[in-house]
């Protein structure tokens, strides 16, 4: 397949009070699980200390943006009350903005988001792009957060089937389309709202062929206008390609997000900071950052 180098799509994401630019590196959102049941990291960090020491680490290593979850998104997992998602959350958050770190809240509930960022997060990561709790690109307008907003064509436990696409790229580019204007309509400025495809199987609600078309024509996703994050971290597809293990799909998560990048997605969800910074820096070096296109 020939490629042609592109310009790297000229693009910033507002996030409170920081405007990033996205146009020189990738940035890379670490992810802390303060869960007791994640699929891959599953009560590593439930206890806050560990939480907090796993940040700063990510910090060091070189995320930019720090994701944190209270609730397990994996098929079958339980959902949590909005009390015990703070419980688990709020001290983590709080801990590591007041350390000057850009914090994130991976939650479909508004009122998890409004003490997250009352405690100074700056990020609401919706895995339902608003489909879930109205309120809450309400709430992350009201204190100029910068909005994740997924592509999720279920539930967050993974109760209901996946849909039957006759083209998932085309009808997932409508959907993402349609949520932005949504989270516009509640009040979100379009700078601060980033757009993710949601790579999964359960409750993301994909194939494997339907991820390797999304993977394929990325550039698709990218043509919508607006920041797009990747998490490909560990996931089943890169067992199901490679027979690896969750403990083990380190290479095959930085081969899919190198990929990401070169195909113009800006922001990666990831669990392994200091290898993607690492494999980025030489992929960039090698390319100069150049986006390709089909
Ligand atoms: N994936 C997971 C959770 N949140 N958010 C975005 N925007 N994109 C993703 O791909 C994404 C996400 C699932 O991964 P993880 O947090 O490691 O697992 P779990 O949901 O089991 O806690």
């Amino acid at each position: 397949m020939p490629v042609k180098p592109l310009t790297r799509p000229a693009h910033t994401w507002k996030t409170r009070d920081r405007e990033w630019n996205l146009t020189e590196r990738a940035l890379i959102l670490g992810v802390i699980n303060v869960t007791p049941d994640s699929f891959s990291d599953g009560g590593d960090f439930l206890d806050p200390g560990k939480a907090i020491a796993h940040g700063e680490k990510l910090v060091q290593d070189g995320a930019d943006l720090l994701d944190i979850g209270g609730e397990s998104t994996r098929p079958g997992s339980i959902p949590v009350d909005v009390e015990e998602e703070i419980r688990r959350t709020l001290p983590v958050v709080k801990a590591l903005a007041a350390r000057g770190f850009t914090v994130s809240i991976d939650t479909v509930k508004a009122a998890v988001a409004k003490a997250a960022l009352k405690a100074g997060a700056c990020v609401v990561n919706d895995i339902t792009g608003g489909r879930g709790d109205s309120d809450l690109p309400r709430v992350a307008a009201e204190f100029g957060a910068g909005y994740i907003a997924m592509h999720m064509p279920g539930d967050p436990h993974g109760s209901t089937p996946p849909p039957e696409y006759q083209d998932p790229v085309a009808e997932i580019c409508a959907d993402l389309t349609e949520r932005i204007e949504v989270l516009e309509a509640a009040g979100l400025p379009s700078a601060s709202i980033a757009i993710d495809p949601g790579i999964g199987y359960g409750s993301f609600g994909k194939t494997l062929e339907q991820i390797l078309a999304l993977m394929a024509r990325l550039d698709k996703i990218v043509a919508i206008g607006h920041p797009v994050v990747i998490g490909c971290s560990r996931k089943t597809f890169i067992g199901d390609l490679s027979g690896a293990p969750v403990e083990d799909r380190l290479p095959g998560s930085l081969a899919a997000h190198l990929w990401a990048w070169q195909r113009g997605a800006q922001i990666l969800r990831v669990h392994d900071v200091a290898a993607t910074r690492q494999a980025l820096a030489v992929w960039s070096g090698i390319t100069g950052g150049a986006v390709t296109e089909q």
